[in-house]
């Protein structure tokens, strides 16, 4: 048998993990015949709480699962990792502000992105599911300066997902024959979801589709606005598919898309008008262990003043953490 991958995930004892753990266990991430090993970090009133999520992993009895840590030290749980998903964050609570949540965050992925820094492999894919998704990756990048940045990535597979499928509902297709699709920017309402490259079984889409109307008011503004819309129905916020999105974005990374179209968060280089470093979703094409984004795709002035929105939204988080990163 192969040699067992490492990979950490933070916030082991909340509820995207309580999914996701199980997903990466039973190899939904690195393939079936890839042992595992899990290395979980949790705050330190959360390590029985792990403990028991690891019992329930062991219950599975996984012919992959190769061995656990759990911790409550980010250089213990970063030590040689191939991957890490930092899902582990501090939440709104009632009254914050969210100057006192960008800064709470901010301090959690200064320590994280260090210790990543000091003990984790070279070549580590990290992947930002915590929010503020976006501006936690620029701050693990910044304080990680000896990996390269470009494998400290944000989610917004789960927002391109979303998109997929209120298209394929609207257009009476599978979202699987839907190809191009983009999320720009950051992973909030701001989020761009652009159709205008999109095919489906090789047509356009927004010929299929032929409502620009819902797309505008109806599409962008449901996708936007998803994440509250589950926390309205089911009472908390979405969980596994928010876990389900970590896998397509860990695996296609890894495993490569076949010259399919992802979106992911990446440090920019500064293409599109993206100042380079700030984390900004864009349309990519991985292949094994790499991805390129998607360069040189026109603009119109609807697209360019979506971009300019989530771009301001980005910049002003970024001058937020400022002071933190000195
Ligand atoms: P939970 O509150 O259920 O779990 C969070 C866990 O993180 C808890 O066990 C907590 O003890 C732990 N934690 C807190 N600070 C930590 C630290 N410094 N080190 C290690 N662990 C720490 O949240 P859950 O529903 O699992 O969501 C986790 C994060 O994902 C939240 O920030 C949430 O906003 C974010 N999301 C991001 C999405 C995306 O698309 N990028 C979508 C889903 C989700 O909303």
């Amino acid at each position: 048998t192969k040699p067992a991958v490492r990979v950490a995930v933070t916030g082991a004892a909340g509820q995207i993990c309580y999914s996701l753990l199980f997903r990466i266990a039973n190899g939904d991430l690195f393939g079936k015949d890839q042992p595992v090993i899990l290395q979980l970090l949790d705050l330190p009133q959360a390590q029985g709480a792990v403990k028991g999520v690891v019992m329930e992993i062991e219950d599975c009895a996984f012919p992959n699962f190769a061995g656990v840590v759990i911790t409550d030290d980010p250089k213990v749980a970063f030590k040689d990792i191939d991957a890490a998903i930092l899902v582990g964050a501090r939440p709104r609570s009632k009254g914050m502000e969210r100057a006192d949540l960008l800064s709470a965050n901010a301090e959690i992925f200064k320590v994280q992105g260090k210790a990543l820094n000091e003990v984790a492999k070279r070549d580590v894919k990290v992947l930002v599911v915590g929010n503020p998704a976006n501006t936690n990756a620029y701050i693990t990048a910044k304080s990680a300066p000896d990996l390269p940045a470009r494998n400290i990535t944000a989610m917004l597979r789960l927002d391109h997902n979303r998109a997929l499928s209120q298209f394929a509902a609207k257009a009476g297709i599978a979202s699987k024959d839907i190809e191009k699709v983009a999320v720009w920017g950051n992973h909030s309402p701001t989020m761009y979801a652009d159709y205008r490259f999109a095919t489906a079984n090789g047509k356009a889409l927004p010929g299929l589709i032929n409502d620009e109307t819902w797309y505008r008011e109806t599409l962008l503004p449901t996708v936007g606005k998803r994440g509250a819309a589950i926390i309205e129905a089911r009472g908390l916020s979405s969980a596994a598919s928010a876990a389900n999105a970590a896998i397509d974005h860990m695996h296609d990374w890894i495993h490569g898309t076949a010259g399919k179209w992802v979106s992911m968060g990446v440090a920019s280089d500064g293409s599109y008008g993206v100042p380079e470093g700030i984390v900004f979703g864009v349309p990519a094409i991985c292949t094994a262990g790499e991805y390129e984004v998607v360069k040189g795709l026109p603009m119109d002035d609807f697209s360019q003043s979506m971009l300019d929105k989530t771009l301001k939204e980005l910049l002003e988080e970024r001058d937020g953490v400022a002071a933190l990163l000195g």
